[in-house]
């Protein structure tokens, strides 16, 4: 693969989450091409990057994942701006909001403004979990309860994470639960859109759920990057302000199948064949 400058694809802003670096899981190679093909003005990384809970109960750090993080702070040196809203799996992170590391800002959350003028929480999402869990009772308890929930959900796991326990783990939940599932994302959304509004923003950029998205709940626009360990997605703004989600296996798969079509054409056509226009 050539340097990044010469060929890759420039965008407004980059938006990614969920690698889960330290964990056998992470789709780091995919990664490293991705992050070769794409260039930002500036860099979200939207929470889960680093596995911290997994890398407590034992050290997995091949190359292919300092690659990933060195590639990430060659584009901070060559210019980008690098804004890293943990997540609850890199939630030791979360110590060090409003600090800067080496011209990387750590922030809990963040509005993020368009080239078109909107405006964009951005914001990992797992603050939500217990909410989205509870949401039923929650709403007979009113807007009160909604808030403490949310002050206890950031609590808890404050101490869990103190205390050295594992933190309640969604695709775990997830899996033992499909059918809850299903209705816990669709919940989730919800829950992000509404937070949106409440604090005056166009839309949502979130992740956590490991499920790329980019549709309108009630007038806002709901986006989620999606992760590097399954669907390796990400979103981008473009120039214009436009957000679109990049599903990389499948930018890779079209770009090999045009230039399979670039060497069908270039090769001549068998006699018989040549005839019609
Ligand atoms: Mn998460």
């Amino acid at each position: 693969m050539a340097e990044d400058t010469e060929k890759a694809i420039r965008v407004r802003t980059l938006f990614l989450s969920d690698m889960h670096l330290g964990t056998k899981g992470c789709q780091a190679g995919l990664l490293l091409e991705f992050l070769k093909d794409y260039d930002a003005d500036e860099i979200y990384l939207v929470g889960d990057i680093v596995d911290g809970w997994q890398l407590r109960s034992g050290w997995y750090w091949p190359q292919a994942h300092n690659d990933v993080v060195q590639k990430l702070l060659r584009k901070v040196r060559k210019g980008s701006t690098l804004i890293y809203v943990p997540g609850n799996h890199d939630e030791f992170l979360r110590d060090y909001i409003g600090t800067t590391f080496g011209g990387i800002e750590i922030a809990e959350s963040r509005i993020h403004e368009a080239a078109d003028g909107r405006r964009y929480l951005v914001i990992h999402g797992d603050q939500f979990d217990m909410v989205v869990r509870h949401a039923k009772w929650l709403a007979y308890l009113g807007d009160g309860a909604y808030t403490l929930a949310l002050v206890i959900n950031t609590g808890l796991n404050k101490v869990r994470r103190r205390l050295g326990l594992a933190y309640w783990s969604l695709s775990a939940w997830a899996k033992l639960k499909v059918k809850n599932a299903v209705n816990f994302i669709g919940k989730f959304e919800e829950f992000l859109a509404a937070e949106a509004r409440r604090v005056g923003a166009d839309g949502v950029i979130c992740g956590h759920i490991h499920h790329a998205a980019n549709r309108e709940i009630e007038g806002l626009r709901y986006l989620n990057t999606g992760d590097w360990v399954e669907s390796c997605t990400a979103v981008v703004e473009h120039y214009d302000g436009t957000m679109e989600v990049l599903h990389y296996p499948s930018i890779l798969r079209a770009r090999e199948a045009g230039r399979a079509e670039v060497a069908r054409l270039a090769e001549p056509a068998p006699a018989g064949r040549r005839a019609v226009a």
